[in-house]
């Protein structure tokens, strides 16, 4: 998901760890078979059952009076909401317990690359990519030539999100950034008391914003569903993402990145120019390690460096040939030893949308193997 977040530094490093904790999990989550049908529209509500179940109620947690007030004067202040209907919203959202257990369910160790990337790089997602790629060629060209981002990684990226729109999220966003935002579960640590802190008062911000984004586009916040942590739409967009970055492609005076394609990819678009797209620049490029190279592990990935500086500690691109631009190093473990990546500024960019650097990995092969396949059929 988009993540755009201006973060205290000394937050900086643990968000880092915990993101690519989460984006392993959420693959994990998001693994399942794909069914083998067309890419789905975006969802649509399910008819009625004839005989609706009548789930338990959920037991709901009275919120303190104080904190409410506080949440209502400061929206209120922040996006200009009448409190009164910001009450309204809180009246109607609900604690999910699912949510709070989804989110503090224990973090698993951070998956080497070499288990990492079948998650994500399988023969059916490549396959969709492909297809999905073929069924809306006009429009990606058209929002590449536009952006400079490749028609391929915005494809990748709907991909590796939500399956090619498959698999958007099916929780309430309004209960999801009520129950993250009011009840962030707490571990009990005292050093991630800080953290937790700051992920609730995100969760609250991003309800303040999810309420002013439902007006500004016209949506029913009660019907809006997206993960459990409130992400929406094919690209997996938060509110506070959506409402600075989402782009109206189809000129309908809507950003519906819920049900218009060319909206989706708009967007997608446009978050990565925003932080700092380079057109015509590979996010990596493959090297190797000479016999007397050093460790090398930057503390970000921020391209700081230049190729005779990697060649200096004993990395060289695999092809001479390559971009004298910024870079920095990547070292994935890979399933034959280790990888060495040399990422230029667009790395760095798409480590915006999610702060795993092997999310960013997964995207960019994900997006070669959607483009060979582009270029295979175009091929005569
Ligand atoms: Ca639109």
């Amino acid at each position: 998901m988009p993540i755009a977040k201006n973060l205290r530094p000394r937050h900086v490093l643990i968000l880092l760890l915990l993101c690519a904790l989460a984006a392993c999990s959420d693959a994990t989550r998001r693994a399942p078979p794909a069914p083998p049908v067309a890419p789905a529209p975006a969802p649509v509500a399910a008819p009625a059952p004839v005989t609706p179940p009548s789930p338990v109620p959920e037991v709901q947690p009275v919120l303190p009076q104080d904190l409410e007030a506080a949440f209502v004067a400061e929206a209120a202040k922040t996006y200009g909401l009448a409190p009164a209907e910001i009450e309204s919203w809180l009246a109607q959202a609900k604690y999910r317990q699912s949510i709070v257990d989804a989110m503090s369910r224990p973090a698993e160790s951070v998956k080497p690359w070499k288990d990492y990337r079948p998650i994500f790089l399988t023969d059916s997602r490549i396959q969709q990519g492909r297809a999905f790629y073929a069924q809306h060629r006009d429009e990606l060209l058209k929002v590449q030539g536009e952006t400079g981002v490749p028609a391929e990684i915005i494809v990748s990226i709907i991909g590796v999100e939500t399956s090619y729109g498959r698999i958007t999220g099916s929780y309430r966003v309004l209960d999801a950034l009520y129950t993250l935002g009011f009840y962030y579960p707490s571990s009990g640590k005292p050093e991630r008391v800080d953290y937790e802190r700051m992920r609730g008062r995100f969760f609250r911000d991003q309800l303040a914003q999810a309420i002013v984004l439902a007006k500004e586009n016209r949506f029913d916040l009660s019907t809006l569903k997206g993960s459990y942590a409130g992400a929406m739409g094919w690209g997996q967009f938060m509110p506070s993402s959506y409402r600075a970055f989402a782009k109206d492609g189809d000129g309908d005076g809507r950003r519906d990145l819920f049900n218009d394609l060319p909206d989706v990819f708009a967007s997608i678009a446009n978050y990565f120019v925003a932080h700092g797209w380079q057109k015509d620049l590979p996010p990596f490029v493959m090297a190797q390690a000479d016999a007397n190279a050093v460790a090398f592990i930057p503390e970000n990935f921020e391209s700081r460096f230049t190729l005779a500086d990697l060649a200096a500690r004993g990395y060289r691109p695999l092809d001479p040939a390559v971009p004298a631009q910024p870079v920095t190093l990547l070292t994935l473990e890979g399933s034959n030893g280790p990888e060495y990546w040399i990422g230029y500024r667009n790395f760095y960019v798409l480590t915006r949308y999610n702060r795993s650097p092997m999310y960013a990995m997964a995207v960019y092969q994900l997006s070669r193997e959607i483009a060979a396949g582009e270029s295979a059929s175009a091929a005569p």
